[in-house]
């Protein structure tokens, strides 16, 4: 009886870890990011065979990558984005290369291609690898965000980060997003969502960004966490030997 308890418990707290997740917003250099980029990973995605391959405009939705899918959250963009250079119909999300009103390439430093938000609502990317391979870290470059006008917000596994608060941000800010996960998961939810206010609930669109250099990995987990599942363990062999 008593260790049937035990085993009850240890799965309720690994229930709740798993969505448990936290993100973080750094300045992107491409000298440190592009230099150990891909160390560790169990997959990667940075467009360039993608881009080779498909050529400038829009994409499908699901576009199915060594990552995972993305889509479009909805909205119709009408922005220069969409109706200069490459029309489109601004219903989907677009592979780009070259200078897109400050989105580009981050990775590889020589490279192309990445992925435009193309002036609709924001994007978002189901993470997921080939063959089902657990992973806890994300980690990816984010440009362009939160300069005309929106407030971008990432989301995932129940936290949110808002890009900017404040005041709009340079043309052509360059961050990388890393969001770690408190136990392994074989698939995540990453949502980037335009809103006409901080903390709103209305999206907006054309106010276009670009993400590339994505990484998939699957880190130790920390002390704190090994220690807690230690003293779970512990909890669980102290009963069974009472029992
Ligand atoms: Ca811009
Ligand atoms: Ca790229
Ligand atoms: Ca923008």
């Amino acid at each position: 009886m008593l260790k049937i308890l035990a085993v009850a418990a240890a799965t309720s707290v690994c229930a709740l870890s798993v969505q448990a997740a936290a993100i973080s917003v750094t300045t992107f250099d491409a000298a440190s990011y592009n230099g150990s980029y891909g160390v560790g990973a169990i997959a990667t995605e940075d467009f360039e065979g993608l881009g080779a391959t498909l050529g400038e405009g829009e994409v499908g939705a699901p576009f199915s990558t060594a990552v995972g899918d993305f889509e479009t959250l909805g909205g119709v963009g009408t922005g220069g984005t969409v109706t200069q250079s490459a029309p489109n119909s601004g219903e989907f999300l677009a592979l780009r290369d070259g200078d897109v009103f400050g989105r580009t390439n981050t990775t590889p430093t020589d490279g192309d291609w990445s992925l435009d938000s193309n002036d609709t609502f924001g994007m978002s990317w189901e993470a997921a690898v080939a063959g089902g391979a657990s992973f806890n870290r994300l980690v990816f470059t984010l440009l362009d965000g939160g300069d005309t006008g929106a407030f971008l917000r990432i989301s995932a596994g129940g936290e949110e980060v808002e890009l900017r608060t404040g005041g709009r941000l340079a043309n052509g800010n360059a961050q990388i997003v890393e969001i770690t996960f408190a136990s392994m998961v074989d698939v995540a939810n990453v949502v980037l969502g335009n809103y006409t206010m901080s903390g709103g609930d209305t999206l907006r669109i054309n106010d276009g960004f670009s993400v590339d250099g994505f990484q998939v990995a699957a880190v130790p987990l920390p002390a704190s966490v090994l220690l807690l599942g230690g003293a779970l363990a512990g909890v669980g062999a102290m009963r069974r030997r009472k029992s």
